[in-house]
């Protein structure tokens, strides 16, 4: 059989669902252009001088890198043309991007992390792009609010990430399964590569910044001492600090990332809306848990675009564990 390109493969998803109007289609595969365009930047970046932080610092306060700027710009100039969107948020604008009056708007929002674990930019270790896809609650009203991007992650129509690595990878899922994709630097191609991808039941990775354990709740403390006394496993400790990557790596191995909140981020690092959201989407489809502590990721309504959450999320086994340790006093 010959290979099966990204926009091969959305055609025929796409005809497996009389009614399917082909609109999001454009937005995958804008979403994936964009990630050919900042895989190529993120693979020069040490030799293109575009390394260094940008003087602007972003909603969080945070000092953008560069390549933050470039990666948001090269995703709201992908999208926001192609009369399928409504508006976008971003990690790197504290305000909703609008549709310009230029372009037709459509019945599509768009949510992204353009460039995470950006302060791995400039060591050479991997980083990624993540996104979801939500539809507009009320497609009769022309534009978009705040309020309308506060729709929990169950409603997500497509979610997905690109890691930049190795090699560059398109991880996506629109409900039914989660498909992976690596970019043919000679063709210019994202080629399935890794097709239905499931997490193992139970993995030997756990993934926590254990820099932080002063700060963290007895109850998180004692899960990860309960994991690294396992009797009938030997877990490992791996931590990039590249959400995507620590998350990649664990949807094919098996374990569990953790981020708690702890005394210095009460309501944890991440965001919900762009990180949590779309990666906890991905890891349901691919048979796996994700959970602030109490709840599932997915059910929870946000209150606002930047809000944050904690997030644990990986295999089942070790999820529902920590489900346990959250639960007892
Ligand atoms: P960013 O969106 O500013 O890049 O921050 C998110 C990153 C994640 O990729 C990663 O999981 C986390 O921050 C690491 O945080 P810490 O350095 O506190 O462990
Ligand atoms: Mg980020």
């Amino acid at each position: 059989m010959g290979l099966i390109n990204l926009s091969r493969f959305i055609l025929e998803e796409q005809r497996k669902y009389s009614g399917a109007t082909g609109d999001f289609s454009l937005i995958l595969e804008q979403i994936a252009l964009a990630g050919k365009i900042i895989s190529k930047d993120v693979s020069k970046a040490g030799i293109a001088n575009i390394i260094g932080e940008a003087d602007s610092l972003n909603v969080f306060g945070e000092r953008q890198q560069k390549l933050d700027l470039f990666a948001h710009n090269t995703l709201v100039y992908s999208l926001d043309h192609i009369g399928k969107l409504a508006g976008m948020v971003s990690e790197e604008s504290d305000k909703i991007i609008e549709i310009p009056t230029k372009h037709v708007e459509g019945k599509y929002l768009a949510v992204f992390d353009p460039l995470d674990g950006s302060s791995n930019i400039d060591v050479n270790i991997s980083i990624g792009t993540i996104f979801g896809v939500y539809k507009k609650l009320n497609e009769n009203i022309d534009g978009c609010t705040e309020k309308d991007f506060l729709q929990p992650g169950c409603k997500l129509i497509c979610a997905g990430y690109v890691i930049y690595g190795a090699s560059t990878m398109l991880v996506y899922s629109t409900g039914n399964g989660v498909n992976g994709f690596t970019l043919d630097p000679s063709l210019g191609e994202f080629i399935l590569s890794h097709s239905n991808m499931k997490i193992p039941h139970s993995g030997s990775i756990y993934s926590v910044n254990e820099a932080y354990y002063d700060k963290w709740d007895t109850k998180i403390k004692k899960y990860v001492e309960y994991l690294k006394n396992f009797k009938e496993r030997e877990y490992k400790s791996r931590y990039i600090g590249s959400l995507v990557s620590d998350f990649h790596r664990n949807l094919l191995k098996g374990g569990i990332f953790l981020y708690p909140a702890d005394k210095k981020n009460p309501d944890g690092k991440l965001r919900l809306l762009y990180e949590a959201n779309p990666l906890s989407f991905i890891i349901e489809q691919a048979g796996g848990k994700a959970i602030d502590g109490k709840n599932d990721i997915l059910r929870k309504t946000p209150q606002s675009v930047h809000q944050r959450t904690p997030l644990f999320i990986g295999s089942p086994f070790e999820v529902e564990l920590l489900k346990e340790y959250m639960s007892t006093d």
